[in-house]
């Protein structure tokens, strides 16, 4: 074997996958089709080993942090761009050992050939894709659409591969002044090879992009249309703390979160849409009698209930934008389970999610908390699609990795299984640490008071439905002084502080500490957010 055979076959499997991958984008967003870089890349994040996964994830959480990127928004992009240039690799490198594979016989690889190599790729993709499923089309046409795609690159690789090593053939076998003239064919070919598959993933790449944009657009403007008929919605409609005489510090996030702010985590890599009328709840098992639960059914039935809360992914770490707060609406969980009559063996409560995400409840929990929340709106209207639609569980001071969201089934069962992350090495409790954050330190908002300058200083703290009764601020290692709290939205919201601080000039480090209401302090030592979630004092440098 030739070495340069092993660079040949690499340019032509990257020109071959290059424009396949360009296609099933622009197929995925004309009509639905599978994008198999997506499918292969969730189906390798469920499979792979917990630590595994950790480990790609820290890298990946690491690397943005190093180049100063914005997690919360970045990491689905960085996830989006690791699926599809996977899958590049992947097409590339069959396409490289098609080459060196035939290169090394005396035959062209002909079509039977061809059709092998598009088996070999294509054959264990569509499995796959068939298997995490994302397409919404019919089964058969999405099948038959990959099917076709997949014997296309393989046909088009054993002609191309047939071409170039005939052209190195006459390469090889010229006599001297005949040799340029086929180099100069060889050459010939592969710019339009590349030409054409340029062009290919370029215009493909690029409609796709605009459709996909204008279909953003067209679901902002039907969320905002949805919005403006809604009159109780909880935006511009009064907070319950409106008249509370503490005032966050300029520059403390928002109170209530504004929705498009609220941080989305997911397991896949796009959130999963539910059609919302054909969706059915069925919630069977250990029960009297099983249910079989639609939205309208579960809106009209039972008494409905709305809290205020706030949710925090146990991944981030102190000060972490991963936490966000808004009105959940919904139904107690214990009302739904009254009506199936769960029977006296039962458990815990499995939930599985449209996106292949599970978890388990106990029983014990939800019979003594009515607080539970079968979950269908946010901020006033139903939950949008990254958040869970149509229907979510909540529980009080746990975090977000115990909530499923997309419930599709809900079994009663007495045997005990790990939910998805607890599988991954993560809490099996995951019940919310206590920790206050600085969000400011208000140095353009310094005012005079008896004489002093004053900059005040403020954030948030958050200790799951367990309240806050103190927030402690220190400048440079100085005495903790304590902050004024603002009364929460609700006790299981988080807590606004805010502390009017006696101006020095100069560079500070301000730190936080708080207390629950039970008068237990939060736990100072810093711990990592794995496996139970992050813990320590959050601090901010400030120039005053
Ligand atoms: N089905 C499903 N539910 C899920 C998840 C998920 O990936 N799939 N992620 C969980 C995690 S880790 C968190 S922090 C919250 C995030 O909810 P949000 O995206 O609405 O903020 O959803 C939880 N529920
Ligand atoms: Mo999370």
């Amino acid at each position: 074997m030739r070495k340069s055979n092993i660079g040949w076959g690499i340019v032509v499997g990257a020109l071959l996958t290059s424009p396949l991958i360009a296609l099933m984008y622009l197929a995925n967003q004309v009509a639905g089709l599978s994008f198999i870089p997506f499918d292969l890349f969730n189906w390798i994040t469920k499979v792979l080993p917990g630590p595994v996964v950790t480990f790609g994830i820290d890298l990946m959480i690491d690397l943005l942090r190093l180049f100063r990127i914005n997690v919360a928004n970045a990491a689905k992009i960085a996830e989006q761009m690791i699926a599809v240039f996977n899958f590049f690799v992947l097409g590339t490198l069959i396409g490289a050992g098609f080459f060196v594979y035939a290169s090394q016989g005396n035959e062209k690889p002909g079509i039977a050939g061809g059709l092998l190599a598009g088996v070999f790729f294509g054959l264990p993709m569509i499995a796959v894709s068939i298997g995490v499923g994302t397409s919404d089309l019919i089964p058969a046409v999405n099948i038959l659409w990959l099917v076709g795609s997949f014997a296309i690159w393989g046909l088009l690789l054993s002609w191309t591969t047939g071409k170039l090593l005939k052209y190195e053939e006459a390469v090889s076998e010229s006599e001297t002044e005949s040799r340029d003239v086929q180099r100069l064919n060889r050459r010939q070919f592969l710019i339009t090879l590349g030409a054409a598959s340029a062009s290919i993933t370029v215009v493909g790449t690029g409609l796709a992009i605009i459709l996909e944009r204008s279909e953003q657009s067209r679901r902002q403007a039907e969320l905002e249309d949805s919005m403006a008929h809604k009159v109780d919605s909880p935006e511009g409609k009064q907070l319950p703390n409106l008249d509370d005489p503490v005032t966050p510090a300029p520059g403390t996030r928002p109170e209530y979160t504004p929705l498009k702010d609220h941080y989305k985590v997911f397991i896949e890599v796009e959130p999963t849409e539910i059609d919302g009328s054909s969706w059915h709840l069925p919630i069977t098992g250990l029960v009297e009698i099983p249910l079989m639960l639609t939205l309208e059914g579960l809106q009209g039935k039972y008494p409905e209930r709305s809290q205020y809360v706030t949710l925090s992914c146990i991944s981030g770490r102190v000060g972490t934008s991963l936490i966000g707060t808004t009105l959940w609406e919904g139904i107690s969980v214990q009302d739904v389970l009254a009506e199936a009559k769960v029977k006296p063996e039962a458990r815990y409560l499995k939930i599985n999610s449209g996106d292949g995400f599970y978890e388990t409840v106990e029983l014990d929990l939800i019979n003594s908390d009515e607080r539970i929340m079968f979950c269908y709106n946010w901020d006033g209207n139903p939950l949008p699609s990254e958040h869970g639609f149509p229907l979510r569980i909540w529980i009080p001071d746990r975090y977000g990795m115990k909530q499923p969201k997309w419930i599709t089934s809900i079994e009663v069962t007495d045997e005990y299984e790990e939910g998805y992350w607890v599988e991954r090495g993560w809490d099996e409790v995951a019940q919310v640490k206590a920790t206050s954050v600085i969000d400011t330190v208000a140095v353009n908002a310094v005012f005079e008071s008896g004489g002093r300058q004053i900059v005040p200083v403020g954030g948030i703290a958050f200790s799951g439905d367990r309240g806050i009764s103190k927030v402690e601020v220190r400048m440079d290692s100085g005495p903790w002084q304590e902050a004024k709290l603002r009364s929460p939205l609700s006790e299981t919201t988080w807590v606004i502080w805010r502390i009017d601080w006696p101006f020095e000039a100069g560079a500070h480090t301000f730190e936080v500490r708080c207390t629950e209401v039970d008068g237990t302090p939060q736990i100072e030592p810093e711990a990592k957010s794995r496996p139970a979630g992050a813990t320590g004092i959050h601090s901010k440098e400030a120039n005053l």
